[in-house]
């Protein structure tokens, strides 16, 4: 029966709204708030001002809200800013966009009551693409996202913490994706599952210390995994959908793990596979505990809307039996800057897709997608609804509180109020919570509210209560109350301002390996650093990474432990492992000292570096590491390239001095190293 709704639930039409819900919060007042890249939808993809807009679920109504300013009126563009619910019910923004890949260092909050924006102090310095992430007691973490220092773009590495009144840095972290998945665990600590394979703690006590989890650092599976979401199911419980790129086809996976990062040594766990492979979807928590997964794309490209390739269908993963059902298909590609948010009527809103840049031209105007369309589960075709009819406005972790029904039900079960962007739901939640009914009428529940405030972190959440065949009632909004113990005062110590290469060893004496990369990602090294930073220290000879990529060239630089040259067979192989296709080896190139030996018309390069003489060839165009990130191909070679091997044979004629120094790309020709020249300095 594959058009029963019972089964493969049921889209309303698609309803058109003003602008692109790229960014989507559900408020305490039950409208979305959401807003997308610019003010005006034919001007610059790059305004300053981004025109919030209110929708509402119960009329289809849409109107126009506040618009964000700093405290001197200037205009902001929350476009690729990161958010939060706050424990007060008020939407916490952080970060925003000035052009891609450089952020705002702005943060402010809005009142859904009021429909005001208020500025807050800036953040430390421009962030482009944050997440954010409300802790158990009440403050908010804001980690990640990249600003424009020059010609390069990095990943701001030290995580800071929003107390209500001021912003504190925690612990660095170099090599932060952008975006991270990160989680409140009910042991207090932060995880950050991805989309880098190696997941890591952040405890937001004191100096915000980092650790890997305990037990034996296995990675998730399939490597870096790029828009994929990560949602946590139950206090503790993560499940990483797929997302990324295959290492051979380069499209993404279909692959699910799960990890319970409640128990001594957490790993990564198989889950059932989606039906489809997608990057770009959506992940949404219902109130039967059940996931859903809306659009994405399965095909290789970073967005890719090749006709076939968007996937429509939706489909619903049971955590209880680890099992999918394919779902009934929505009308538009839901792919890049496309959102998902359940509403409290037990709907999903599933909207947008559009408004990047690809190269040097916008994508085309048809596949940006000013519109929504509402997806009503199966569980909505399955009886009758029931009804709350009184529950309180404001519930207190640990307490037993008191809920009346219509009819019995069968659970109660809370999700909190939550905001999306770029596939990040930091703040959504699911708990089952116990009831007792009572005796004389089993429409009374006694219920126990979440058990702390790590288990749920305090801010406004959707009651529900279901029947026996997990039909859910509309929700019932309320607040769930601060109980944590505010944060101790940072000790004496801790850094205010914590030095990005503070306390590192000093840098290795091997050799400097000039490594080029092609980021999978349109932005390019700079921004989108975090995955290739660690994938290149798990190459082998690899002991130094540094910080910063060159996103100039699209290169990173490493230090190999030893003087020599790279594993040049290994690398690929082992990159993949870790970065997929996030980041192709696209060569790597490095200056060595010596010799020069060999015929006089087919020089080697000797040193006692190397266990045997180099050969040193012309250099070719295919084999320039260097890019050009807006043409998206490698460099051209100057004309002082293209001669430089003739100038070393040149050299090794005139029988002059053969001590040189050598740059060029290193490649393998029938298994043994071989240089292209590139330039040389030596005596003449
Ligand atoms: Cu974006």
């Amino acid at each position: 029966m594959p058009d029963d709704p019972a089964h493969h639930g049921r889209w309303d039409p698609v309803v058109g709204l003003p602008d692109v819900p790229i960014h989507v919060a559900v408020l305490p007042t039950g409208q979305v708030l959401a807003w997308g890249r610019r003010r005006d939808p034919h001007g610059s993809l790059d305004q300053q001002g981004c025109a919030p807009f209110l929708w509402d679920p119960a009329t289809g109504a849409t109107m126009p809200t506040d618009e964000p300013r700093r405290a001197d009126g200037t205009p902001v563009n929350l476009f690729c800013a990161g958010h939060a619910v706050l424990a007060d019910g008020r939407l916490l923004v952080a970060g925003g966009h000035v052009a891609d890949g450089d952020g705002l260092a702005q943060a402010c909050v809005y009142d859904a009551d009021q429909g005001t924006w208020t500025p807050l102090p800036d953040v430390r310095s421009g962030r482009w693409y944050p997440s954010a992430l409300t802790l158990a007691d009440g403050r908010v973490l804001v980690i990640s996202g990249s600003h424009q220092d020059g010609p390069d773009q990095p990943v701001e590495p030290v995580p800071e913490i929003w107390d209500g009144a001021t912003w504190s840095p925690t612990r660095d972290f170099v090599g932060l994706p952008l975006y991270p998945r990160v989680h409140q665990l009910p042991d207090g600590r932060v995880a950050m599952v991805g989309p880098n394979p190696e997941t890591k703690l952040l405890d937001p006590a004191g100096a915000g210390d980092w650790t890997p989890p305990p037990g034996p650092a296995i990675p998730r599976a399939q490597g870096e995994r790029q828009y994929g979401p990560a949602v946590m199911y139950e206090p503790g419980k993560v499940v990483y959908l797929g997302g990324g790129n295959d290492a051979g086809d380069h499209r993404p996976t279909d692959r699910c793990e799960t990890i319970d990062l409640t128990v001594p040594d957490p790993v990564w766990t198989p889950a059932a596979p989606m039906a489809f492979r997608r990057r770009q979807h959506n992940a949404t928590l219902l109130p039967d505990g059940t996931v859903l997964v809306t659009g994405g794309t399965s095909g290789p490209d970073f967005n890719d809307l090749t006709p076939g390739s968007p996937v429509h269908a939706a489909e619903l993963w049971d955590p209880a039996t680890d099992t999918w059902t394919t779902l009934a298909a929505e009308s538009v590609d839901r792919c890049y800057h496309a959102t998902a948010v359940l509403l409290p009527d037990g709907t999903v809103l599933s909207g947008g897709g559009g408004e990047f840049v690809v190269g040097a031209a916008p994508n085309a105007p048809a596949d940006t997608h000013r519109d929504a369309q509402v997806l009503h589960p199966p569980y909505l075709f399955r009886g009758p609804r029931p009804t709350i009819t009184a529950a309180p406005a404001v519930i207190t972790p640990g307490e037993t509180f008191t809920v009346t029904t219509d009819e019995p039900v069968a659970a109660v079960t809370l999700v909190r109020l939550s905001s999306v962007t770029h596939t990040l739901n930091t703040d959504q939640r699911f708990l089952r919570l116990a009831t007792t009914s009572d005796a004389a009428d089993p429409r009374t529940l006694a219920v126990t509210a979440p058990p702390s405030s790590t288990d749920w972190p305090p801010g406004p959440a959707m009651l529900f209560v279901l029947t026996d065949d997990g039909v859910p009632s509309v929700a019932h909004l309320l607040r769930v109350a601060v109980t944590a113990p505010p944060p101790a005062p940072a000790a004496p110590g801790v850094p205010a301002a914590p030095e990005r290469t503070a306390g590192r060893p000093a840098r290795p004496s091997g050799t400097v390996v000039t490594v080029g990369l092609t980021a999978q990602c349109p932005y390019g090294l700079g921004p989108c650093w975090g995955g290739a930073y660690s994938a290149l220290q798990h190459l082998a000879g690899v002991a130094h990474v540094e910080p910063v990529p060159d996103h100039t060239d699209q290169t990173a630089q490493v230090v190999l432990a030893h003087r020599g040259l790279p594993d040049l067979a290994g690398w690929p192989d082992q990159l993949a492992r870790w970065a997929n296709a996030s980041y192709v080896l696209r060569g790597v190139e490095v200056t060595l000292a010596g010799d020069l030996g060999g015929d006089p018309g087919d020089p080697h390069l000797v040193s006692p570096d190397l266990a045997a003489p180099l050969r040193l060839l012309r250099i070719a165009p295919g084999h320039h590491v260097l890019w050009d990130l807006r043409r998206r191909r490698r460099r051209s070679l100057t004309a002082d390239e293209r001669d430089a091997h003739r100038r070393l044979v040149a050299l090794r004629a005139s029988g002059a001095g053969a001590a040189v120094r050598v740059t060029g790309p290193l490649r393998l020709v029938r298994g043994r190293a071989v240089m292209a020249v590139r330039a040389f300095s030596g005596q003449r």
